[in-house]
């Protein structure tokens, strides 16, 4: 079997999306996401002009043969665009390979190792009351666990939360938009958000929070502990992780349980992180980080140190790579939980795939391969729209993260 193609469908129905179709001599082809949320025609580039011509005549059933080609080949290792890149020539030749074995790609994984996924959802508000509104709902439709974010009092926008009636969709303009953040403000406010919450819905629901990298190990850590009455499932990205060292600071004051990854593109960012046992979900996902074949790499050596996954499920990773995630917690077995936010009618027309969802839990379907198409005529009505995500300053004008 050969590899006799290769082609890149950018397509924006609502968000940008990237997708990557390789096809092959006998007629089976493979879908891969590729979609950088902000950076999309870098990694458009990075196929096109550097990845596809080298794939041609290739057997694609060579799948790691070929991801140490792509990684070790390419000489400047690691990074957001590359591993992207990588990630969707990977789970393309994973569907391919479970096509022509006719079997759902969680086989080939090694079978499932549970019945069902829990997954969370995001509840964002502008004050308490409207999100205690929106964690209700979600509780209605069935999720068991939530994502809880919330406007600050004195702050006029911030991460998390959807402009009033609207769908969250951080990617909104064709040039950064700015927020404005409070460290002081959020800190002060956080507690009072989720004791709201607590009373409200009790002690069963599973609570998740994301910091966005926002604090300081020292804020982390306050944050953590004045956190722990509220026995969140993880709070998220409490620090930028790029000096994994970080956390053990964090760690060593709270026991609020810390999940960190989703930026993150190679196991070397979560090496440290992982072996010290200084945080409890490796978010890390596949469209991201280099695919199925790293993302495997990563979930075994995470086992070894009670780290679980937590795949990062934003809307603006593509159905494609929500399909092939969920053939992977269906293996893992080390599996933690799933994000989702829902697509709208619009995204999820461009796409086909087999995954069912229900009250809370996903199934991944028994089609073969990951069991997520693309409808390539109906892409071409949605032309690539420029879109980046916001920056973040201080009330002083200081550039902060996002
Ligand atoms: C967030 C994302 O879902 C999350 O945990 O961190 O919404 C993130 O902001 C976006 O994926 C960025 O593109
Ligand atoms: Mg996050």
């Amino acid at each position: 079997m050969k590899i006799t193609g290769a082609k890149v469908i950018v397509c924006s129905p609502g968000r940008n999306f990237v997708t990557l179709k390789i096809v092959t001599d006998e007629g089976v082809y493979g879908i891969g996401d590729a979609t950088l949320n902000g950076r999309e025609l870098s990694v458009v580039s990075y196929l096109e002009d550097h990845v596809i011509p080298t794939l041609i005549g290739k057997d694609p059933h060579r799948i790691e043969d070929i991801w140490q080609f792509l990684y070790r080949g390419a000489y400047w290792r690691r990074g957001p665009v590359g591993m992207t890149a990588i990630a969707a020539v990977d789970v393309a030749l994973w569907d391919i390979k479970a096509k022509v074995a006719k079997l759902p790609l969680y086989q080939l994984l090694g079978g499932r190792s549970r019945d069902k996924i829990m997954t969370y959802t995001h509840a964002n508000g502008v004050c308490i009351d409207s999100t205690l509104d929106a964690v209700g709902k979600a509780i209605d439709d069935g999720y068991q666990a939530v994502r809880v974010q919330s406007g600050i009092p004195g702050l006029d926008s911030t991460y998390g939360v959807a402009k009033e009636g609207k769908k969250y969709e951080p990617a909104d303009a064709a040039l950064p938009g700015e927020n404005v953040w409070s460290t002081q403000k959020y800190l002060n406010f956080a507690p009072k958000l989720f004791d709201a919450v607590r009373s409200q819905f009790g002690n069963d629901i599973h609570l998740l929070h994301d910091v966005h990298h926002r604090l300081t190990p020292i804020e982390a850590a306050r944050l953590g502990k004045e956190l722990e009455p509220f026995h969140l499932f993880w709070l998220e990205d409490a620090v930028v992780a790029e000096n994994q060292d970080s956390f053990r600071l964090v760690r060593e004051h709270t026991t609020t349980p810390l999940a960190v990854g989703e930026v993150f593109n190679s196991i070397h960012d979560c090496r440290s992180l992982i072996q010290n046992q200084y945080i409890d979900y490796i978010r890390a996902t596949i469209v991201h980080a280099g695919g199925i074949s790293q993302m495997r790499r990563i979930a075994d050596f995470a086992s070894l140190y009670h780290v679980k996954t937590g795949f990062h499920g934003a809307t603006d990773l593509s159905p494609v790579c929500m399909g092939a995630a969920l053939h992977f917690d269906y293996w893992v077995p080390n599996f933690g939980i799933q994000e989702q936010m829902p697509f709208s009618e619009e995204m999820e027309s461009v796409f086909t795939f087999d995954y069912k969802f229900s009250r809370g839990f996903f199934t991944p379907g028994e089609a073969p391969g990951h069991g997520v198409d693309i409808d390539e005529s109906l892409a071409k009505k949605y032309p690539y729209k420029r879109a980046m995500l916001p920056v973040n300053r201080l009330e002083d004008g200081t550039l902060w993260n996002w």
